[in-house]
Parts: structure tokens; C-alpha cells; sequence
């Protein structure tokens, strides 16, 4: 690990954020040499280490202090913070803003033919998903007894492959279901990108260069408004 003294931002390596948080941190003025194999990225222009991981990993780094900020999708960071929570791990963060990309929601689906199904239809099914934490408290919520089946990839194909009834998985444009004959019904949670702090951050120097950024950040949103 590279000098203490330097801020560390976690970022997603490769993915749908990446492009994103490697164009805001531009955007703030952080001049970065990126070498695509590299896991941390100097900045050139300010005491600033970025380090590229998988989106999951984010949160975690985050809560446990070993960056002082990420940026992630709210579904993943709601979700570790939950399994977290329940481990009694480390889960509380500092949410210091949502950013204006990486959108989607987290919604239940089911196989089109069986038409429109009302809540009570789930009592008993099988449903797959990526995010179990999530979709255990909103049946907890509803008051529905089915099972969740984990997978982290390919879970549009779930039903038709006879490992689950339904789904609860992220949508955006809605092809993805589209594509594969299921039928879009409850949103149980809307997502952005967000950019989070440690909670228990305290060097002086670190939260002044973070109070330099943050004025940044609100005039890049401002101006995509
Ligand atoms: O390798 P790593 O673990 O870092 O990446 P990943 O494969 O887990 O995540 P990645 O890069 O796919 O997504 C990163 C984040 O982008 C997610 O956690 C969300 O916060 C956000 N995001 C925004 C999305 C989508 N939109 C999205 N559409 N993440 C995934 N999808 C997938 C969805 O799972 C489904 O397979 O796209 C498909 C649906 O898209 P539509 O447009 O067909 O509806
Ligand atoms: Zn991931």
C-alpha cells in the first residue's frame, strides 16, 4: 500500500461505473495516470490514490478504512451494508453524495406467459437474485414466504432454466427482460452511483482535501442539470 498520507478513492476497475468515475474525477481536477493493468493509479497533481477493484469489494474497503472513499452503486453498497450488519462487521459509511449516472432499479420479474401476478403469486416460489439481503427484507416487509436462490451472473436466465420462478434483478432500458420473455413488476429499490466517506475519517489534511472536491462535485452536477 502507498503512502498513508494520501487520500484513497476506491473505483470500480472494469464495468459500467468505470468510464464514469475516471470522467467525474477528471472533472474535479484529479489528473490520473492510468495504467489498465495497475490496481492503484497515482494522481500527478494532488496527493490522491485511486485504486480499481470490483464494484463489490467497494463498500467494504470503504467501511474497514482501508479507503477513505468509494464511489459504488447504492444496490451494491444497500446490499453489503445488510450482510455486513448482519455479521456484525463494520457497515455504517458517510453518504457524502449521489452522482448523476449508473442508474437503474432493482425489480422483480416473472416468466411473460403467466401474465400480470399480484404480490401474493411469490408465496412459495423460488426467486434468483444477485442481491439476497435486499430481497429478503422486502418479502420480510411484505409479509411473503418464498426462497431466494443466489447467483451473480446470468440471473435473466434463471427461470427458463428451471432454477427459479422469478427473478429480482437490476433493469435499465428493460431489453435484458425483454429478451428474455419475463414480465417487469415491483421496483424494491431505485439506484445511482454514490460517492462515500469513511465514518470515521479524521486526518485534517485528507477532510481539507476532501472540502476542496466536494464544492467541484456540486458545480460538475450544476451543471448538467
Ligand atoms: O466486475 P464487477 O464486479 O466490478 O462488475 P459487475 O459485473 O458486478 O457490475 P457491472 O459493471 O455490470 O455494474 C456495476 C453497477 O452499474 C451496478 O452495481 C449498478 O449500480 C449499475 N448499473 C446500472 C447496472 C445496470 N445499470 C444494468 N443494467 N448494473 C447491471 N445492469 C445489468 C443487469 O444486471 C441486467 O443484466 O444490465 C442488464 C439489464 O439492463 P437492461 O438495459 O437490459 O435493462
Ligand atoms: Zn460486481
Amino acid at each position: 500500500m502507498s503512502n498513508n498520507n494520501r487520500l484513497r478513492i476506491a473505483i470500480q476497475k472494469g464495468g459500467r461505473l468505470s468510464k464514469d468515475c475516471q470522467e467525474l474525477l477528471k472533472q474535479l481536477g484529479v489528473k490520473l495516470n492510468l495504467r489498465e493493468q495497475r490496481l492503484i493509479a497515482h494522481s500527478t497533481n494532488m496527493p490522491i490514490d485511486v485504486l480499481r477493484v470490483r464494484d463489490d469489494d467497494i463498500p467494504g474497503l470503504v467501511m474497514d478504512g482501508v479507503c477513505d472513499l468509494g464511489i459504488v452503486g447504492e444496490n451494491v453498497l444497500v446490499e453489503v451494508q445488510a450482510e455486513r450488519e448482519r455479521q456484525g462487521a463494520a457497515f455504517e459509511v458517510n453518504k457524502l453524495s449521489k452522482l448523476d449516472f449508473g442508474y437503474c432499479r432493482l425489480a422483480l420479474a416473472w416468466p411473460q406467459e403467466l401474465g400480470v401476478q399480484k404480490k401474493s403469486w411469490f408465496e412459495g416460489k423460488r426467486i434468483a437474485t444477485t442481491y439476497p439481503e435486499i430481497l429478503g427484507q422486502y418479502l420480510k416487509r411484505e409479509g411473503i414466504n418464498a426462497s431466494t436462490v443466489m447467483l451473480t451472473g446470468s440471473v435473466e436466465v434463471a427461470p427458463r432454466a428451471g432454477l427459479a420462478d422469478a427473478i429480482c434483478d437490476l433493469v435499465s432500458t428493460g431489453a435484458t427482460l425483454e429478451a428474455n420473455g419475463l414480465m417487469q413488476g415491483d421496483t424494491i429499490l431505485e439506484s445511482n452511483a454514490c460517492l462515500i466517506q469513511n465514518k470515521d475519517l479524521t486526518d485534517q489534511s485528507k477532510l481539507d482535501l476532501i472540502n476542496t472536491l466536494m464544492p467541484r462535485l456540486r458545480g460538475v452536477r450544476q451543471a448538467k442539470e
